[in-house]
């Protein structure tokens, strides 16, 4: 009996993915027809860099399994990595610190990913572009009057709102921030935030936040996809653009905007140091015999249970390590407002304040990090998920 019900919920899984297969073949046709030419071929360029078909492949692989999708659309990651050059893109900067643009634009190592940065399409880039002044001015005018409805806002950084937004203009004409991001974002097809700045407010909006600096979403009233981090990993952001190029529509979100592929699970669920977590084996002081022999971080400050984010499966630089692993703790970056809530960063959060000594690790994790995986719908239409706003899920309301 149980083995027919298996069987019988097999075949639905496979016919879903058939049927998600078959729109995300449509999709990509339709990419084809509507968006401009790719500017840049992908697999020349690949081979230019020294990657052969094998890196590609690989790449490819990992990419699908890391956007939960079964090895049938390995081929359809591969397209959409090659027509990843003609979505247009306009990347905007507020209060931040330029670390996210620095951290995808300027690796030492390039890996597929970085390759694959390279070829985006930018129509506007405050700091890779050369032009300044009207001239770049008219440039973002162009490009979001030629892509309307069609580009993807991509923004870093925080919005102060406090002198009318003041703090912070830009521009020949001194425009605010909160003035250049409305224009822009209300044209968008979708609002892609990238870093902990843009997703929360983060750094500029830690207490006692003079600028009264707020995410995107609180500031506009708007929904957007959130790329956490401080800076983010540039796989969590081409993931979430392959998707979009796929299927037309944005990946599942948790309540936090964050793509549920990427910041589905906690640091502390797949972190290589959780067999001594488990085993009471912990760092008591930096260089210890613990330290030497890679044993738990969490004496040590370690936020990884209260964290949710994918850096122990995908890790930085072309995957050569992650915080975790270089041994210090995780400072929690992916989560709102984690300068206020997680610090002091090296010393443990005061278990008391989160409900009691008795409870453990795990059940302070979910008490401060919320139904993370509320979700919102699986393909929802990237346009239609846009400014409804959702500020309930800003740092500010969030901790306090
Ligand atoms: Fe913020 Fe990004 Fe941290 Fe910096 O732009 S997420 S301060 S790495 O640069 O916005
Ligand atoms: Fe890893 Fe930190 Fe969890 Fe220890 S507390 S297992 S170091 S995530
Ligand atoms: Fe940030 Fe923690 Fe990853 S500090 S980079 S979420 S390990």
């Amino acid at each position: 009996m149980a083995k027919g019900n298996n069987s019988e919920y097999k075949k639905m899984i496979d016919k879903q993915y058939i049927d998600l297969m078959k729109h995300c073949q449509v999709q990509m046709e339709k990419v084809e027809k509507d968006l401009p030419e790719p500017r840049e071929n992908f697999q020349a360029l690949l081979k230019e860099r020294g990657f052969n078909r094998r890196d590609f492949i690989k790449w490819t692989s990992a990419m699908t399994a890391a956007l939960m999708l079964p090895p049938m659309f390995r081929p359809m990651v591969a397209k959409a990595a090659e027509n990843f050059s003609r979505l247009p893109v306009v990347w905007l900067h507020f209060a931040e610190c330029t670390g996210c643009s620095e951290a995808f634009l300027r690796s030492s190592y390039p890996n597929v990913d970085d390759i694959l940065l390279e070829t985006i399409s930018l129509e506007y880039h405050e700091t890779l572009m050369a032009a300044s002044g009207y001239q770049a001015e008219q440039n973002l005018e162009k490009a979001i009057h030629d892509f309307a409805g069609k580009f993807i806002c991509v923004i870093e950084g925080a919005l102060p709102r406090g002198l009318n937004g003041k703090y912070l203009t830009l521009g020949p004409k001194g425009k605010t921030g909160i003035q250049v991001a409305k224009e822009v974002t209300s044209k968008a097809a979708a609002v892609v935030c990238i870093g902990s700045c843009s997703a929360f407010g983060n750094i500029q909006a830690a207490k006692p936040n003079p600028t009264d600096a707020v995410s995107i979403s609180k500031a506009l009233g708007i929904s957007t996809v959130n790329i956490a981090g401080c800076p983010p990993n540039s796989v969590n952001f081409t993931g979430t653009l392959l998707h979009y190029l796929m299927f037309g529509s944005l990946p599942t979100l948790d309540s936090l905007g964050r793509p549920v592929w990427a910041y589905g699970k906690r640091i502390h669920d797949y972190c290589e140091r959780r067999s001594h977590y488990d085993a009471s084996e912990f760092v008591d002081e930096w260089g210890d015999k613990g330290a030497l022999k890679g044993w738990c971080l969490y004496k040590m400050g370690c936020k990884g249970p209260y964290t949710y984010a994918n850096c122990a499966k995908v890790r930085f630089n072309d995957g050569i390590s992650w915080p975790i692993m270089a041994g210090h703790g995780c400072i929690g970056c992916t989560e709102p407002a984690f300068w206020d809530t997680m610090a002091p960063l090296e010393k443990q959060l005061d278990e008391k304040s989160y409900g009691g000594g008795e409870k453990t690790v795990d059940n302070i994790g979910l008490v401060l990090t919320g139904a993370a995986v509320a979700g919102i719908a699986v393909h929802a239409v990237a346009t239609a998920i846009r400014h409804k706003g959702n500020d309930d899920r800003t740092q500010e309301g969030k901790h306090d």
